[in-house]
């Protein structure tokens, strides 16, 4: 086998112990690496139903055949589990040596098992295996607990830790690495911690086999330096992710008081300009020429890693427009090893919800001195952090009074920093993403608002998202790679299955990247009804708040504007039949035989309802 080392290393946290395991060619291509791995491995290994954060849960560390060779963006890696949040399969994309580690220490999967006695971490020396007390940094930030592992290993071993959110199972606990990176917004930090895992460290020195590696060598340096020429020219590299902001609020699209607004005058304050104009350093993950980590000072003196994500959710959505406090409380997220994404919506939820009457507390939009607190408190799980650690949509099933209506969320996962209270083909993408709403799947928003009819419901809409899900699972999150080379520098896709080629020695071309990206997500979507046997198509809505009247915004861009339920319901038949899935949002079938997933549906027929085919669009449509 060429491209991959053809090894999973297989960690029973609870009796020590480890074995070495080795996959077929034909799984391989089947499911390429990184996501597709991880999918179908955890499909295979977990019963339904099992307790993400019980011992049978299972935490995987993911490459792929291209993964951690030089070549544009290939620092990144997949952590996935079964998400404490959502209950279905869940993943981050993360970048870190320990791609580059994990490759040479031959290894393409590492599947995390059981339960440590003792908080521990885990040190991969290529065949070594050792299981480590962790007592001196249990208890610690991110930070802190990945100097003490540099120092002991150096700079350049893969490291990956968990900070006081994971320890504390926090439910959108994420993974952090040592280049400012964060992964597993669907907590899959908090698996790590439920297993008394707090850190894993490898280092290997082997060679990864590839096809032809002479032409891969040449070709990844001279690639490295086209994207590094193409990324001097742009815009972006100055400003990095947060240049989307000021667009966002000019578009009306930007979250402001829980999304109950899409723009506010005062968001200038933390736009690009100003990050940029503030930056103190800059970080990258490894094998980029891009390095889009910029890095400001927070309100205490620390350097503060921020993208858009991270700058939306905990400025405008929380009306805090204090660039240093708002980087306080995104250091906070980092070191505590929380996702910025949903803390900043457990908390904007929490201040709507005392504004509505649904909840008793103290905390308003605006106060970035409780914010922290509340920051705090949640990532040690103390009084109403207990509350805040479960994300927006189960603190909404407890308090009631229809909050659930404004849990800015899609299946338990909250949305990324894009208001699509009148963005039809956004909310379909964050309706329908597999693992929840996380714009990686499908960021449809520039195409929607640039180029076609905001207002609009059309089937082009439906097939954009299915197309960006496609490249996406197959491409970026099963190579896996960072996407920033195509979708910031328009660096074309067909260098991709070109990479591929070089390194298994295949001769695979966009289609059957594609192909495999509909199998990938007809798994997550089975895996989502398997998990969920009562499923219906409302899994895939939108929050529901976007459909009423009273959020519209009374004056600009889109004042009086909201999603409409009927076309939203006409979009989603379009999306389903575009796929081939029932009129529930199941893969049908004929569909999953299609797709070399027979067995898989068979298995899924045990616990709900596989229609044989689906309805025809306009016969039972809604
Ligand atoms: C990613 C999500 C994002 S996506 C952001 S900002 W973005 C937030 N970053 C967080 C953070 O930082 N700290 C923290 N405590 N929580 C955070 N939560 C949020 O997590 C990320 C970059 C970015 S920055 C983006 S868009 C791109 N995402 C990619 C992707 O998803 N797939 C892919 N193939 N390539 C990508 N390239 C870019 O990577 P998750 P990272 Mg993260 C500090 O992992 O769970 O997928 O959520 O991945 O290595 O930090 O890189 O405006
Ligand atoms: Fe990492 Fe940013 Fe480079 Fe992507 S562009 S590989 S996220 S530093």
């Amino acid at each position: 086998m060429k491209g991959w080392t053809g090894n999973i290393l297989r960690i029973n946290l609870t009796k020590s112990s480890y074995k070495k395991e080795r996959f077929t060619e034909e799984f391989a291509r089947k499911w390429i690496g990184g996501r597709g791995f991880a999918a179908k491995i955890l499909w295979d290994e977990l019963a339904p139903g099992t307790d993400a954060l019980g011992p049978d849960n299972k935490l995987l560390v993911v490459q792929g055949p291209v993964s951690g060779v030089p070549m544009p963006n290939s620092g990144k890696t997949i952590v996935a589990a079964k998400s404490p949040l959502t209950g279905t399969y869940g993943d981050g994309n993360i970048g870190s040596h320990i791609t580059i580690q994990m490759r040479k220490a031959g290894y393409d999967v590492l599947i995390f098992e059981g339960k440590a006695p003792a908080p521990t971490y885990v040190f991969i020396e290529d065949d070594k295996v050792s299981f480590l007390p962790a007592t001196e940094i249990w208890g610690k930030g991110t930070y802190e607990a990945q100097g003490w592992l540099e120092q002991k290993y150096g700079k350049t071993a893969g490291i990956l830790s968990i900070g006081q959110g994971g320890e504390n199972l926090v439910l959108y606990a994420v993974i952090r690495s040592m280049e400012g990176r964060a992964g597993g917004r669907p907590g899959i930090g908090a698996v790590m911690g439920s297993k008394n895992l707090k850190a894993i460290v490898v280092k290997g020195t082997k060679e990864v086999p590839m096809a032809d590696p002479k032409a891969m060598k040449a070709r990844g340096l001279a690639d490295l330096k086209t994207v590094g020429a193409l990324d001097k020219k742009a815009k972006w590299s100055v400003q990095g992710t947060n240049a989307v902001l000021a667009w966002c609020n000019e578009m009306w699209a930007l979250p402001v008081r829980n999304s109950r607004h899409s723009h506010h005058p005062e968001a200038w304050k933390l736009d690009g300009e100003r990050t940029s104009a503030a930056r103190v350093a800059t970080y990258g993950c490894p094998h980029c020429t891009m390095r889009c980590g910029i890095a400001i000072l927070d309100q205490e003196g620390h350097e503060s890693e921020i993208d858009y994500e991270n700058v939306g959710m905990l400025g405008p959505n929380l009306e805090i427009f204090d660039i240093k406090q708002m980087a306080s409380l995104n250091y906070m997220c980092d070191d505590y090893g929380v996702d910025t994404i949903c803390a900043g919506s457990a908390l904007s939820f929490y201040a709507d919800a005392i504004d509505h009457g649904a909840a008793r507390g103290n905390f308003e939009f605006g106060d970035a001195a409780r914010a922290k607190e509340l920051l705090r408190l949640t990532a040690h799980r103390e009084g109403i952090g207990d509350l805040l650690a479960d994300g927006s949509l189960k603190m909404a099933r407890k308090f009631g009074h229809h909050s659930e209506a404004y849990a800015i969320q899609c299946k338990g996962l909250d949305l990324s920093a894009y208001n699509c209270k009148y963005v039809p083909g956004q909310a379909l993408a964050f309706g329908t993403s597999a693992i929840g709403a996380h714009h990686k799947e499908a960021w449809i928003i520039t195409y929607e608002l640039k180029f076609s009819e905001r207002g609009a419901y059309g089937r082009d809409k439906a097939q954009k998202v299915v197309d960006l899900q496609r490249i996406r699972s197959s491409i970026f999150e099963s190579l896996p790679l960072c996407r920033f080379p195509w979708i910031e520098l328009g660096w074309d896709l067909k260098n991709y299955p070109e990479y591929f080629n070089l390194a298994t020695g295949s001769k695979w071309t966009l289609d059957d990247f594609t192909n495999t990206g509909d199998r990938i997500y007809a798994l997550l979507k089975a895996f989502w009804s398997r998990e969920h046997p009562d499923t219906d198509r409302t899994a895939d809505y939108p929050p529901r708040i976007y459909f009423d009247p009273a959020i519209a915004d009374k004056e600009g861009l889109i004042a009086g504007k909201h999603l409409e339920l009927d076309k939203y319901e006409a979009l989603l038949d379009h999306y389903y039949d575009i796929r081939g899935w029932d009129k529930r949002g199941v893969p049908t079938r004929k569909t999953m035989e299609r797709l070399g997933l027979g067995q898989e549906a068979a298995q899924l027929a045990k616990l709900t309802k596989v229609s044989d085919d689906a309805v025809p669009m306009g016969i039972a449509g809604v």
